[in-house]
């Protein structure tokens, strides 16, 4: 669709970027906090462990002077569960409190929205042992989480994500060191669709708690969302695009906002003997919950076509954002058209606009970009500069394409990418930089820690002045 004007963003656009809680803020064990399942992980071979991470823990000060610095009218980050309960479920550690309340105000104290994600991959250790997401007390672990979050910081914090990333969580749950299947389980899919339901009625309940505890504040999910496109104009493959769009995306949109199973899933998992088993009240919770926007993050678009074999049959995918397959559903397909990172994620802005039309137009939400971003190699220079052309043109790419979906008409709150400053990627180190701001740490030599600003720091920077009119180096 052509447009010979574009509608400006809104002038109240959320600007700002992301970071989840065990990426960024390192003190792993300190001050009271206990182990969460990525401290207890066994880290890829060659990467670096999650104790000290960017160190935002002892340097969120300087960091939000930075964001600030660069104008940002909001900031994404995670609130690590097992730094507040260090067991999960019982005692409160004050110190957990006090540290997110410093980091509320110190956003305040600049205009910085806080936008809160209440779960990003990091469910406390001492849950983990007790089942993690396939105990079905996992719901009341999670909505008593919850009300701590709303009880301690509801009075300053309007902007509230639930789980990051569910889809993921559930599709790939290995490669970041989540997925809790316990010993001699005999139908794995079963297993991870019942734990994934555990998390529908958390994510469900915990809205409907968040608008009766806090009437002005504003909830939603914060899935992987992006449109999966057929290899070829056959109809099988678009058949197998629809199979796959519904297993990654719609289902958990489906259930945020509609509060019902996506068809194509349910069918899916009955033909597997894989449905997951509801508890009274379940249905009623998921129908009662209402989400005030989507969030969703955006990394690049999938390409499948028709598998014919006649048995379903899954393979693991190698990192979160490859289709991986299911026989007799969908295998994955490499996209011809599209280029790479260095780290071998396709790259498609229009996929970008594609995703967030199809996204409205099923959903009619406003929605915010929670992440987006190019992760890549950086270097710092002996005069204490990062030129990351790459990164800023990965971004001016990805923001042409929000503002040419604004004009289509869709409804865009905000734009989150990840990351604000570098921090340690799910599964591929330090090395893997996404931030604005660069962090002296090697992946093993932790070097000074000092921040530096990067090319992409000042470009950004100018976007945020102009409300993302003014795009040019
Ligand atoms: C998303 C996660 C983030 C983040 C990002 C980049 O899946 O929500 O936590 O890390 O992907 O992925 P990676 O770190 O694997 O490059």
């Amino acid at each position: 669709m052509l447009h010979k004007k574009l509608a400006p963003f809104p002038k109240d656009f959320l600007w700002g970027a992301s970071t989840s809680a065990y990426q960024v803020e390192g003190a792993h064990l300190e001050d009271g906090k206990g182990p969460s399942c990525q401290d207890v992980k066994t880290v890829p071979a060659g990467t670096s462990e999650l104790d000290v991470c960017a160190d935002q823990y002892h340097r969120y000060k300087e960091d939000i002077a930075l964001m600030a610095e660069m104008g940002f009218k909001t900031y994404r980050f995670s609130v690590s569960w097992s730094r507040l309960l260090p067991e999960g479920t019982g005692k409160v550690n004050p110190k957990g409190i006090e540290y997110y309340n410093n980091l509320i105000d110190e956003c305040l104290k600049y205009g910085i929205e806080p936008l809160v994600t209440m779960f990003h991959f990091d469910m406390p250790a001492a849950l983990d042992k007790r089942g993690s997401w396939g105990n079905r007390e996992s719901v009341d672990w999670f909505v008593n989480f919850a009300k701590l979050l709303f009880e301690n910081f509801g009075d300053r914090v309007k902007y509230w994500l639930t789980i990051n990333e569910q889809n993921i969580l559930t599709l790939a749950g290995p490669v970041i060191g989540t997925l809790m299947i316990p010993e001699g389980c005999t139908n794995v899919l079963k297993e991870i669709y019942q734990q994934n339901h555990h998390m529908m009625v958390a994510q469900a309940k915990a809205m409907e708690l968040c608008h009766q505890m806090l009437p002005h504040a504003k909830i939603g999910p914060a899935p992987n969302i992006s449109l999966v496109y057929p290899a070829s104009c056959k109809p099988e493959d678009t058949m197998a695009a629809q199979n796959f769009n519904a297993i990654r995306n719609w289902l958990y949109l489906d259930m945020a906002v509609y509060g019902r199973y996506n068809n194509l899933v349910w069918s899916y998992l009955k033909e597997n003997d894989a449905l997951p088993e509801f508890m009274p009240g379940d249905e009623e919770s998921m129908k009662n919950a209402h989400p005030d926007f989507i969030g969703f993050n955006y990394y690049n678009t999938s390409t499948v076509k028709a598998n014919h074999e006649d048995e379903y049959k899954r393979s693991s995918s190698e990192d979160q954002q490859s289709a991986g397959k299911v026989a007799g559903l969908y295998d994955s397909f490499r996209n011809p058209n599209l280029t790479v990172t260095e780290f071998g994620w396709e790259i498609d802005p229009l996929g970008f606009r594609n995703t967030i039309r199809e996204i409205y137009s099923r959903y009619h939400l406003p929605m915010i970009v929670t992440e987006n971003g190019l992760g890549a190699y950086d270097t710092l220079t002996e005069d204490g500069k990062v030129h990351d052309p790459y990164r800023i043109e990965y971004l001016r790419q990805h923001i042409t394409a929000m503002r040419l979906a604004v004009s289509d008409g869709c409804d865009m709150m905000g734009y989150c990418p990840w990351s604000a400053i570098d921090l340690i990627s799910t599964h591929e180190g330090m090395r893997k930089r996404y931030g604005f701001i660069y962090v002296d740490r090697d992946e093993f030599d932790l070097k000074t820690l000092d921040r530096y600003r990067k090319d992409s720091f000042f470009w950004y920077k100018k976007v945020i002045a102009t409300n993302g009119e003014d795009l040019s180096d």
